[in-house]
């Protein structure tokens, strides 16, 4: 479906995505869980299957048809993503399990190959553990130390604190796009040309990132850039992390096996060129493929237009929710995705959820892998309803309705 120029059909996109005809307890599903896992356009589905009925083959390793095929559809996934990221090289996608791994591969690899006792990994209060623990894992393996630049009350995070905090010391900076709770968007395109100023690198943890907004790594000019797969409307088990060359050459492999080698001699090992040096192992093959599916489908939809739609919806529910008797938003800062985490003066995050979830409506509760965050507002957990592409202002409507049930029920 290309929409370019057209006025964005919301209802022809919710068709798209089989699942949305799904009920659930008789009710109609409102899905309102996109930051924990998308769901799939019918187009990823059936991509997928056409790869395991009719072109699936290990990749890189026979000379047979189907391999070559699998192969070239396979590295055609990675040309797509290349571009949908405007980066400048193939080889500078490196498929991964997903944004956890791809964190993970840098920590591994570029840090402990360049950090020592005493340097410094600059994060943010606002991180996913998945952003924040693979640092504490560096921490332990080479003396080096972990920093957070602090979220205000809105959830906002200033570049000033970036300003104070980058010091020659710093060797990675390391922050989310887009918070997961908060839904704040980080200026990472400043925060790199600080970064670079003061000779770190910077890491954009891009889960929450790619989802919601057109993004152009050679505009932003950040060293890395990870994501999923399954939060951008594709399959899981496929994520990418995008390096910059000059980097990702200089740095030694995160694991060893089959495909990432030159030779292998009983006494030692040399390894392969980029990308495969860092894809050890038979890759997730029909996930790949399914992976550049969705960014096809997306991409025919266009990013701004899912960003201006997602930009009617939370001024939509933020108008809406403002009027539930005692909820809070955690996260109103300036500029923020469609991500919208609240409490209620009445009822625990975990009773909200199972309350409305008797209405059909999916929303996440609980810490969202943000422990840090939850401690910065004094909380345990919150609801979250996060909104994707599919959504609608209807669907704002049930979850304001079913809010009220549960004000009924614990008032
Ligand atoms: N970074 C951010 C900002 C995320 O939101 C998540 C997942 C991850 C990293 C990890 O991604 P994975 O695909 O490797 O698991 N966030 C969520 C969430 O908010 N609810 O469930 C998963």
């Amino acid at each position: 479906m290309n929409m370019m120029g057209k006025a964005y059909d919301v209802e022809a996109i919710c068709r798209d995505f089989p699942i949305l005809a799904e009920s659930v307890r008789g009710k109609r599903l409102v899905y309102l869980d996109s930051a924990g896992s998308a769901q799939k356009p019918r187009q990823v589905i059936d991509t997928i299957r056409q790869v395991y009925e009719a072109e699936y083959a290990n990749v890189h390793r026979g000379l047979h048809f189907m391999s070559e095929q699998a192969s070239v559809r396979y590295e055609r996934a990675r040309a797509t993503t290349r571009a949908f990221l405007n980066a400048e090289y193939d080889h500078e996608i490196i498929f991964t399990k997903g944004t956890t791994e791809a964190i993970n591969l840098v920590a591994a690899s570029y840090g402990v190959a360049n950090l020592g006792h005493g340097d410094e990994v600059l994060i943010s209060f606002a991180e996913h553990h998945s952003n924040i623990v693979p640092w504490h894992l560096l921490q332990n393996r080479t003396g080096c130390v972990v920093k957070a630049v602090p979220v205000d009350e809105d959830g906002t995070i200033h570049l000033s604190d970036f300003e104070a905090m980058i010091t020659e010391k710093t060797k990675i900076v390391a922050i989310t796009h887009v918070s997961n709770v908060l839904g704040t968007v980080l200026p990472v395109k400043e925060i790199a040309r600080l970064a670079h100023e003061r000779g770190a690198v910077i890491l954009v943890d891009g889960a929450q990132g790619v989802v919601h907004m057109p993004v152009d790594l050679r505009d932003l000019d950040v060293d890395f850039y990870a994501f999923s797969g399954h939060k951008l409307y594709g399959p899981s088990g496929i994520g990418v992390l995008f390096g910059k060359e000059a980097l990702l050459e200089a740095m030694p492999p995160y694991q060893g096996g089959g495909g990432m080698i030159s030779t292998v001699t009983i006494d030692g090992t040399t390894c392969a060129d980029l990308p495969d040096k860092f894809e050890a192992g038979t890759p997730p093959i029909a996930q790949a493929i399914g992976l550049a599916a969705a960014i096809d489908y997306v991409s025919g939809v266009g990013m701004s237009a899912i960003a201006k739609h997602e930009r009617g919806l939370l001024n939509y529910a933020t108008q809406r929710l403002s009027a539930v008797e005692g909820l809070r938003f955690i996260g109103t800062a300036a500029g923020k995705a469609s991500v919208v985490a609240f409490t209620m003066d009445c009822a625990h995050p975990h009773d909200i959820s199972t309350i409305i979830d008797q209405n059909g409506v999916a929303v996440r509760a609980g810490h969202h892998c943000a422990q840090p965050l939850m401690e910065r507002f004094d909380l345990p957990s919150t609801a979250r309803a996060s909104l994707g592409m599919y959504n609608t202002t209807e669907d704002i409507d049930v979850l304001v309705d079913s809010l009220e049930k549960v004000l009924e029920i614990f008032r």
